[in-house]
């Protein structure tokens, strides 16, 4: 089958679906009502003269909103094209044999539809959005270089055509030599996508194929194009925001684009070079990645060092929005908002020092070798900061069913998955043995496809209203988010398997023994597809058939105190313009601004009551430690007689500070630690779990702490004995939690009410 045919009219099928939604749901719209009713007002007969004003006002514009809804679009157009290579892919990879498309022409597919989703497809989106909603969240007028804006965005369109140059040529090629003989269109069929993998590693890229030189050029351009884009959100960011506008309480999307855009700055600098070293390379005899030059892991270096940095240019956007939205359908603010801004920023230092787990198995020296592994590990603990914060930030919360929260909670049941299987990969022995497998395309996708799209989608649904001032249709969009989880852990998961069983990665035929798995992911993608036509369909149709929304909350975020300023700027302007008068008294509107205290008080004035707390909890949790760990060690006396529980274990905790196993010593440090330790997490957590500190939430805590001491303190104990230990574990914890909640709880019920009176008199 001709492979650039079948993509061009899968292309043509989908914009003409598109169109035709357009126009049945226009007319629809325009239809007089049966009752004979209205005449047909809005019904709008598209003139040449109209088509001429609004080709010229989009194109012109510098207004940041209508900048944000084009590079929406263009994403969103990279991201069906890269779809379909995907889904071309995949049905390739049905039947085992190379039967539907060549060898080479599955090489092309599988390195195009990387660099067009990764380059063209996410970036361009997520500047879209920042585009349209980061003016409004931090309240200024515009991006702070609007025309450069313009230019940031219109670099894009060109630099997508130069690097799928090879496509396009190749379909006018064949359309023309239908007309025209074949030797006069010959420069056109020269043409060729390359097929060199994303990561465009010499001597494959340097194989004569002028569509590489094209692609090169392209890729160079976009990279232009996103650094202008990046100084463009920097200089937004630290300069116009609005006076009540400060870093404490910049919204957490903003904050991820600023740090996206900062390692923007210092990564994409480096891809210009090394692509310009390639174009060199491949044109003027330059030896920048020759052997008898600077050889071929100079190359990879280059790219490596942009190319993990990219992994979370894409990524840490996504995050921003899971952290904006996620509290949103939960009724709950965010939590730890502070420590998921630190870790976006360690994410974004550390993201730089990570590059050579790329390279594990080209021979680098052990030695270095080693540290990235070290900082690849690292790299994880900013990363679960974000999930632990975001399971907190739902934990107890209104959660309501909403396409939003569907994506929300799948993508980070997806993330943690991509995200260990990650770890696991970090690691140099794992990854000798997975890093040419499906593994690894399995663990990226996890991520690329289970966060990234999934919070576009979010974001689509989150803000539609805003957008169009109309409702989508929430059924629709509910199975939608399903089908899209579903189908994105069916097809991934899949694909880990599959490089379990070690089926090596970029071939495109295997040993039949694999073809029950590949049937699996193939149909999984197809469900992917299936939902992402669906959402298509539905931000169509919506926009001319959805119901016209009356409110300005429709998310009723009010109620929650997150009414944020994006919200409050489109209540001003549905009543200016629809007369959509606001649904709550004034003074609720601008809760999100924080509230300036009237007069502030001395430094000895704020300082003392927060000692007092903390004095009094430590106290408090201190006494109820004590408690708790007297009443733990009954229990594992208990054991100790009955034979489960070895008190060798206490004996080797002395070894984790360093000192010669000693049981007595184990004793006392088990005392401490129980005495210290644990009501501390119990007063720090307790302040901001709901429900406070109750005999339950003891018990909670217990339970899932067990499992971890159970394996700290487990000392080689065999058979049944260990079942015994494992069930002695817990219920000591039980026992411990239930001692340490009541003596909290009693004692820290009785110092609290008289202190709140005190408070609310002042
Ligand atoms: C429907 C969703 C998708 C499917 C079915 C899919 C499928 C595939 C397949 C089968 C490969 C080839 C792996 C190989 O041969 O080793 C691949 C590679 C890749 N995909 Fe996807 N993909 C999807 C979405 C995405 C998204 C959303 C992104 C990025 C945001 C992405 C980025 C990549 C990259 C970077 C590669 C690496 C290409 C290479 O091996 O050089 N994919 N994808
Ligand atoms: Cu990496």
């Amino acid at each position: 089958m001709n492979r650039a045919l079948a993509e061009v009219s899968l292309f043509g099928a989908v914009v003409v679906g598109c169109l035709v939604v357009v126009l049945v749901a226009q007319r629809l719209r325009a239809e007089p009502s049966p009752d004979g009713g209205y005449a047909t007002g809005r019904e709008r007969r598209l003139g040449l003269g109209d088509a001429k004003a609004a080709a010229v006002r989009w194109t012109t514009t510098t207004n940041h909103r209508e900048i944000g809804l084009l590079y929406i679009a263009f994403g969103t157009v990279a991201a069906i094209w890269g779809g379909i290579d995907a889904m071309m892919i995949r049905t390739h990879l049905l039947t085992p044999e190379a039967n539907l498309w060549t060898e080479q022409t599955y090489n092309e597919l599988f390195t195009m539809h990387g660099l067009t989703m990764l380059i063209f497809f996410v970036t361009p989106v997520f500047f879209g959005i920042g585009n349209y909603f980061l003016p409004l969240l931090i309240g200024a007028d515009d991006m702070a270089f609007p025309r450069l804006n313009a230019i940031g965005f219109w670099l894009l369109p060109p630099s997508l055509l130069l690097a799928r140059l090879g496509i396009v040529a190749e379909v006018t090629g064949a359309v023309l030599a239908v007309v025209v003989p074949t030797d006069w269109i010959s420069v056109l069929l020269a043409f060729q996508e390359p097929a060199i993998g994303w990561t465009m590693y010499p001597p494959l890229s340097l194989a004569p194929n002028p569509q590489t030189n094209f692609l090169l050029l392209g890729l160079h351009l976009s990279g232009i194009a996103t650094t202008i884009g990046a100084i463009n959100f920097i200089t937004t960011i630290i300069y116009e925001r609005d006076e009540s506008i400060g870093w404490a309480n910049l919204d957490i999307f903003s904050w991820n684009m600023l740090i996206t855009s900062a390692i923007i700055i210092f990564a994409f600098p480096l891809l210009g070079t090394a692509l310009l070293m390639l174009l060199f390379d491949r044109n003027f005899g330059t030896t920048f990645f020759a052997v008898e030059g600077g050889g071929p892991i100079l190359w990879q270096h280059l790219l490596w060092f942009w190319g993990h940095p990219e992994v979370y240019i894409i990524f840490l956007p996504a995050t921003g929005l899971m952290s904006l939205i996620l509290p949103k359908f939960v009724g709950r603010k965010l939590f730890g908002f502070k420590f998921i801004v630190y870790s976006t920023i360690a994410i974004g230092v550390l993201s730089f020092g990570v590059w050579a787990h790329h390279m594990f198995v080209t021979g680098v020296d052990p030695r270095v070798r080693a540290s990235f592994m070290a900082t690849s590990i690292a790299i994880a603990v900013p990363s679960a900061i974000k999930v632990f914060n975001w399971i907190t930030t739902m934990w107890n919360g209104d959660v309501r069913l909403a396409a939003p929260t569907i994506l929300c909670v799948g993508s980070i049941g997806l993330f943690i998955v991509g995200g260990v299987t990650g770890i696991f990969l970090a690691v140099i022995p794992v990854d000798v043995i997975y890093h040419g497998t499906y593994y690894v395309v399995g663990h990226f996708h996890l991520i690329l496809m289970g966060i990234i799209p999934l919070m576009m989608f979010a974001a689509s649904y989150y803000w539609y209203p805003m957008l169009t001032g109309r409702m989508y249709d929430r059924r629709l969009a509910i199975f939608q988010s399903s089908l899209l989880v579903v189908g994105s852990a069916l097809t991934f998961m899949t694909l880990m398997a599959l490089g379990f069983l070690e089926l090596p990665r970029r071939y495109a035929t295997y040993p039949a023994g694999y073809s029950g798995l590949q049937v699996v992911a193939t149909v999984g993608a197809f469900i992917i597809g299936i939902s992402v036509l669906m959402w298509l369909y539905n931000m169509i149709w919506s926009y001319f058939q959805g119901t016209p929304i009356e409110t300005a909350d429709p998310w009723e975020l009010k109620a929650t105190q997150q009414f944020t300023p994006e919200w409050q700027w489109f209540e001003d302007r549905l009543e200016r313009e629809r007369g959509v008068p606001p649904s709550e008294p004034e003074e609720v509107r601008p809760s999100y601004v924080p509230a300036q205290d009237d007069r502030p008080l001395s430094l000895s004035g704020r300082i003392k009551p927060v000692a007092r707390t903390v004095a009094n909890d430590a106290g408090t949790g201190a006494v109820g430690g004590v408690v708790g760990t007297l009443l733990m060690s009954g229990v594992l006396a208990v054991a100790v007689l009955l034979g489960a529980f070895d008190l060798e274990s206490f004996a080797t905790l002395t070894t984790f500070v360093g000192l010669p196993a000693n049981l007595a010593l184990g004793y006392g440090l088990f005392l401490v630690g129980g005495m210290t330790v644990w009501p501390l997490l119990f007063l720090s957590l307790g302040e901001y779990l709901p429900g406070e500190l109750t005999l339950v939430t003891g018990l909670w805590y217990a339970t899932v702490i067990s499992p971890g001491f159970a394996l700290a303190f487990y000392t080689g104990q065999t058979g049944l004995e260990l079942v015994t230990f494992l069930i002695f574990v817990p219920l000591a914890h039980w026992i411990y939690g239930l001692g340490l909640a009541g003596t909290i709880a009693y004692l820290g019920g009785r110092r609290r009410r008289p202190s709140t009176g005190e408070d609310e008199n002042e």
